[in-house]
């Protein structure tokens, strides 16, 4: 019969029940917000389809529409007349970075819920941006997270990034928050967005890899 290699096998138990009772620093807070498969950056790279819409704050409107009680078209002045809030949050790309601690001021998505009254068949809403781009989330998932947002680390956001105003969505990859957008709309059925018909995930959630569907 084979020895055990009681010395090492010691050694593990000690590890593993100094790991249960321990009450020390946690791992490396960056190792632990890192979803699988991802790296991060501090920079903030730029992903678009090849077109960045110029929009000036008077030409500027947000169309909110489908399954609500009271449709809205705000204007720029209408838009910073809703409650503002400030949120920090990471930022997950699909093609495999992450940039933590973003601080966005806007307005929370529960917020635009509270003027528009969604239906009680809403159960998901498509944004669209300017540029034509389109996605899509459960309804549920955008009143809990998602923020329409018009600063970035206490400034304006910039063009690139969508400005002036943008979706973000903290708990699943970057392509669910739609820059430049145009069009918030309420449906009772899923309509898959512009990278979910193109062989995206439609749940897109980083902390199961689960990019592609
Ligand atoms: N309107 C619009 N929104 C968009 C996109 C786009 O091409 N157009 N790209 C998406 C993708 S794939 C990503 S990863 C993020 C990138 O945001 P960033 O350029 O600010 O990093 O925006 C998302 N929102
Ligand atoms: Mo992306």
């Amino acid at each position: 019969m084979d020895e055990r290699n009681e010395k090492l096998i010691k050694g593990k138990e000690r590890i593993a029940q100094a790991g249960h009772s321990r009450k020390g620093p946690a791992p490396a807070a960056g190792k632990l917000r890192l979803p699988p498969g991802q790296h991060e950056v501090k920079n903030w790279p730029v992903l678009d389809l090849g077109i960045q819409p110029d929009i000036p704050l008077d030409k500027w409107s947000l169309n909110i529409e489908g399954l609500v009680e009271n449709p809205k078209l705000l204007t720029w002045q209408d838009f910073l007349a809703l409650p503002q809030v400030e949120r920090t949050a990471d930022f997950h790309c699909v093609t495999t970075w992450s940039r933590f601690d973003n601080h966005w001021q806007g307005v929370a998505f529960e917020a635009i819920c509270d003027l528009v009254k969604p239906k009680p068949e809403a159960k998901f809403v498509l944004f669209t941006g300017f540029d034509g781009y389109s996605t899509n989330l459960p309804l549920d998932l955008a009143r809990e997270d998602a923020m329409i947002v018009h600063h970035w680390e206490g400034q304006p956001l910039e063009r690139e990034h969508g400005g002036p105003v943008r979706v973000v969505v903290s708990k699943v990859y970057a392509w669910k928050g739609a820059k430049w957008v145009k069009d918030i709309i309420f449906l009772g059925e899923d309509n898959p967005g512009f990278w979910e018909v193109r062989g995206y995930s439609n749940t897109a959630d980083p902390w199961t890899d689960d990019r592609f569907s």
